[in-house]
C-alpha cells in the first residue's frame, strides 16, 4: 500500500514536473544556484565536482552548521530528521513540515534548503516536492538528482518516464541504475545520454532491448563514464565494446557477465583500452579464455576485483600469467573454474600478497599442498570460500589458520574430508577465536559434537552453519547457543528414520493370527 502510494507519487512528480513547477528554474539557473552555493558557503564539503555541484561527505552532520542557524529545538529535530532519516516521514513529521515550512522558508535562504534537500533520496524529495510550490521547485532542482536507482520500479518504468527524468536531471545525473527495466530501448538511452553527459556510473543489467547502439550513444555523449555494467545484455557484442572503449578513457569498472556475444576479441579491446581497470566481472563468459586472461593481466595491472565465476575455458596457464601481472588483486572469484589446479594457488601465493577474498567453490582439484603455498603468501585473507573443494583435508584448515590471522568468513561446506581435528585448529587459534565471524560447515559428515566444543572458544562468531552434519546432536547445539545467545545457528535434524532391525515384531490382524510369513502382506503392520 505504502510503496504503491510512493510510486504513483513518484510518477506524478516526474510526469508533471513541467506543469506543476511553472516557476521552475531552468537548467542554467539551477546550475548558477549551486555555483553560488559553492562560492559562498562551503560547509566542509570534501570535493567539488567538475560541474560545480556540491558533493557531500558523510561527515558528522550533527555538527552541521545548519543546525546552528536554526537554533530552536523544533527546527533542530526537524533538520536532524531530514539529514539522518531521509527515507520515510511519518504523519507527525509531515505535519511538522507543514507547520514549519513557512518559517523555514523565511529563516533559511534558498541555497540552504537546496543543501538540505541534497541529503534526501528521491522518494523523500518527491514528498517534499508536494509541500509547496516553492519547495517543489527546490526539490526538483537538478542538483538533487545526481543518483537514480530505478531497480525497484523496474516493472513500471517505461521509456517516457526515463526520458522525462533524464531531462529533469540533465548534466547533474552521475549514477543511473535501470537494472531489469525491460522496456528501455536504445532510443530512450539516446535521449538519456544526450541530456546526461556527465554520467559516471551506468547499470543496464538485464535490459533486454539494449544493444550496441546504446554503447554507441555513450561513446558519443558520455566521456566521463567510469563504471559500466552490461551484465546479461544479450544484444551487445564486440562492436559495441569497441565503440565505447575508443572514447571513454576513464572506464575503470566493467561487468560483462553472461554477455554471450562478447568474444575473446571484445575482452582484448577492453583490456587494451582501459588501463585504469580496477574491477572486472565476467561471470559465465565462455570466451574468457587463457588468452583473454593474459591480456587482462598484462594490460591491467591495477586490477583489484576480478570475478571469473564459471569461466569454464580457463586453465592454470591463464591464471598464472594473470596473477603475475596483477599484484594488487584483493578479490578473486574462480568458483566453478573446474580445470584449475594447485598451480593456480601456488601462483596466488607467489604474486598476489594483497588477496583478501578468495572464492574457490567447486575447484575440486585444489589440494592441501596448493593451499599451503597460497596461505604462505596471502596473509591478508579475510574471506575464503572452499565449498565443494572435495580434495582438501584438515591440513588445509591448519595452513590457513596458521598463516592468515584475519580470516573472518570461512566456508567449508561439503568438504567431506574435514574432521573434528580440522575444527580443532580453528578453535585453538588465538586469531580465529578473536576474528572468526561466519563459519559454514554444513554437509561435512565426519564432524561431531567434539567440533562444537572446539568452537566454544570463538567468542565473536555470528553465524554457524552445521545443517546436514549427521553426527552433531541437539544437545551440542543447545550448549553453544546457551553460551552465545546471539549466534545464528543453521542446524537441521532429519526426522529419525526407523532403522529396520532384523528382529522386528510384526503383528498381523484379521487374515492371519500367528505366523507372519504366511500372512498376506497387506494386512500386516510393523510396529
Ligand atoms: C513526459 O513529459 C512530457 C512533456 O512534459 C509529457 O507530455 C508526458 O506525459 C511525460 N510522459 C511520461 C510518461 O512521463
Ligand atoms: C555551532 O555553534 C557552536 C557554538 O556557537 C560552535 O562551537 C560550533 O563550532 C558551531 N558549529 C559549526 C559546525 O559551525
Ligand atoms: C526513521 O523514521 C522511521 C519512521 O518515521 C522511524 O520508525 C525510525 O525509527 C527512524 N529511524 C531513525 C534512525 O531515526
Ligand atoms: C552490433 O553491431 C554490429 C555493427 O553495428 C552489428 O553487425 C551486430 O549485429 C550488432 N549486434 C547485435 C547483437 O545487435
Ligand atoms: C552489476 O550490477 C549488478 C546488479 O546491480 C551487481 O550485482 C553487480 O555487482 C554489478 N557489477 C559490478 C562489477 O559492480
Ligand atoms: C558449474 O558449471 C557447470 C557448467 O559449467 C554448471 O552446469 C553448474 O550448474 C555450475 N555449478 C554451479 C554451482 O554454478
Ligand atoms: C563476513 O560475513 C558477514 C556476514 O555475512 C559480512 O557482514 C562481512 O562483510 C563478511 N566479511 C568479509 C570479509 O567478507
Ligand atoms: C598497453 C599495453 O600494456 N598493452 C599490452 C597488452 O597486452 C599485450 C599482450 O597480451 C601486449 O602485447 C601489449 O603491449
Amino acid at each position: 500500500m505504502r510503496s504503491h502510494f510512493q510510486l504513483s507519487f513518484f510518477f506524478n512528480i516526474i510526469n508533471g514536473c513541467h506543469t506543476t513547477t511553472t516557476d521552475s528554474s531552468s537548467d542554467t539557473s539551477s546550475s548558477t544556484i549551486t555555483e553560488r552555493i559553492n562560492n559562498q558557503v562551503n560547509y566542509g564539503c570534501s570535493s567539488t565536482s567538475t560541474l560545480g555541484v556540491l558533493t557531500h561527505t558523510n561527515g558528522d552532520s550533527l555538527r552541521h552548521p545548519l543546525l546552528n542557524i536554526s537554533a530552536t529545538k523544533h527546527h533542530r529535530r526537524f533538520l536532524l530528521r531530514l539529514i539522518h532519516n531521509s527515507t520515510i516521514m511519518n504523519k507527525q513529521e509531515e505535519e511538522l513540515i507543514n507547520e514549519n515550512t513557512c518559517l523555514l522558508d523565511t529563516i533559511l535562504p534558498k541555497e540552504l534548503i537546496l543543501r538540505i534537500f541534497s541529503f534526501l533520496d528521491y522518494q523523500s524529495l518527491c514528498r517534499c516536492a508536494q509541500v509547496s510550490k516553492y519547495w517543489n521547485t527546490l526539490a526538483l532542482d537538478g542538483s538533487n538528482w545526481q543518483s537514480i536507482n530505478l531497480k525497484n520500479f523496474q516493472r513500471d518504468i517505461n521509456g517516457n518516464v526515463l526520458e522525462n527524468l533524464s531531462i529533469r536531471c540533465g548534466k547533474f545525473l552521475k549514477r543511473l541504475n535501470i537494472e531489469n527495466c525491460k522496456f528501455i530501448t536504445d532510443h530512450n538511452m539516446g535521449i538519456v545520454t544526450n541530456h546526461c553527459q556527465n554520467l559516471e556510473r551506468l547499470i543496464v543489467k538485464h535490459c533486454d532491448k539494449i544493444s550496441n547502439t546504446t554503447l554507441f550513444y555513450l561513446s558519443r555523449h558520455c566521456p566521463y563514464l567510469k563504471h559500466i555494467n552490461i551484465s546479461s545484455c544479450h544484444h551487445i557484442d564486440d562492436q559495441g565494446i569497441k565503440m565505447i572503449c575508443t572514447s571513454c578513457s576513464y572506464l575503470e569498472s566493467w561487468d560483462i557477465s553472461w554477455c554471450m556475444h562478447i568474444t575473446e576479441n571484445g575482452i582484448r579491446v577492453v583490456t587494451e583500452s582501459c588501463s585504469k581497470l580496477t574491477t572486472f566481472k565476467a561471470e559465465g563468459c565462455t570466451y574468457m579464455t587463457n588468452n583473454a586472461a593474459m591480456h587482462l593481466g598484462k594490460n591491467c595491472s591495477k586490477l583489484l576485483f576480478l570475478d571469473l565465476n564459471r569461466c569454464s575455458s580457463l586453465t592454470d596457464d591463464g591464471l598464472i600469467i594473470l596473477t603475475q601481472y596483477c599484484p594488487l588483486l584483493e578479490t578473486l572469484i574462480i568458483a566453478n573454474c573446474t580445470s584449475l589446479t594447485d598451480h593456480t594457488l601456488i601462483a596466488l601465493g607467489k604474486y598476489c600478497h594483497q588477496l583478501k577474498k578468495l572464492d574457490a567453490t567447486l575447484c575440486s582439484q585444489f589440494s592441501d599442498a596448493g593451499f599451503l603455498a597460497m596461505a604462505q603468501g596471502c596473509h591478508l585473507l579475510r574471506r575464503i570460500d572452499l565449498e565443494d573443494c572435495t580434495a582438501i583435508t584438515d591440513e588445509t584448515i591448519r595452513h590457513l589458520v596458521d598463516n592468515c590471522p584475519n580470516i573472518e568468513n570461512f566456508t567449508l561446506s561439503r568438504c567431506e574430508q574435514i574432521t573434528d581435528d580440522g575444527v580443532r585448529y580453528i578453535g585453538s587459534s588465538v586469531n580465529a577465536q578473536e576474528n572468526l565471524r561466519v563459519l559454514e560447515l554444513d554437509n561435512c559428515p565426519s564432524i561431531t559434537d567434539i567440533s562444537i566444543n572446539h568452537l566454544l572458544a570463538c567468542q565473536n562468531l555470528q553465524r554457524l552453519d552445521i545443517f546436514d552434519c549427521q553426527q552433531i546432536t541437539r544437545n551440542a547445539v543447545k550448549r553453544i547457543q546457551m553460551r552465545y545467545p546471539h549466534l545464528k545457528i543453521h542446524a537441521y535434524f532429519a526426522p529419525q528414520t526407523p532403522t529396520p532391525t532384523p528382529h522386528q515384531t510384526t503383528t498381523c490382524s484379521f487374515c492371519c493370527s500367528t505366523s507372519c510369513s504366511a500372512c498376506v502382506p497387506s494386512c500386516c503392520t510393523i510396529t
